[in-house]
């Protein structure tokens, strides 16, 4: 069974910090297996998860977080 990918645009980040605090953020939601963010773009690529519980618990963490 394939894990689809959920890809989210993450607002607010600003230097590599930020991009560990948001894949820590998405790798703590239940059912993600694996995360990949990047920084110039903004994308986070996210397997396992739903699009709902990631983008609260990215907004929990002081970033925002919009499903492209
Ligand atoms: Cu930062």
């Amino acid at each position: 069974m394939s894990t689809q990918s959920i890809v989210l645009s993450i607002g607010g980040m600003g230097c590599a910090g930020c991009v560990a605090a948001v894949e820590k953020a998405l790798l703590a939601t239940p059912g993600v297996e694996r995360v990949v963010v990047d920084l110039p773009t903004g994308h986070a690529t996210v397997e396992g998860g739903e699009t709902a519980a990631l983008v609260a618990a990215v907004e929990a963490a002081g970033y925002t977080a919009q499903p492209l």
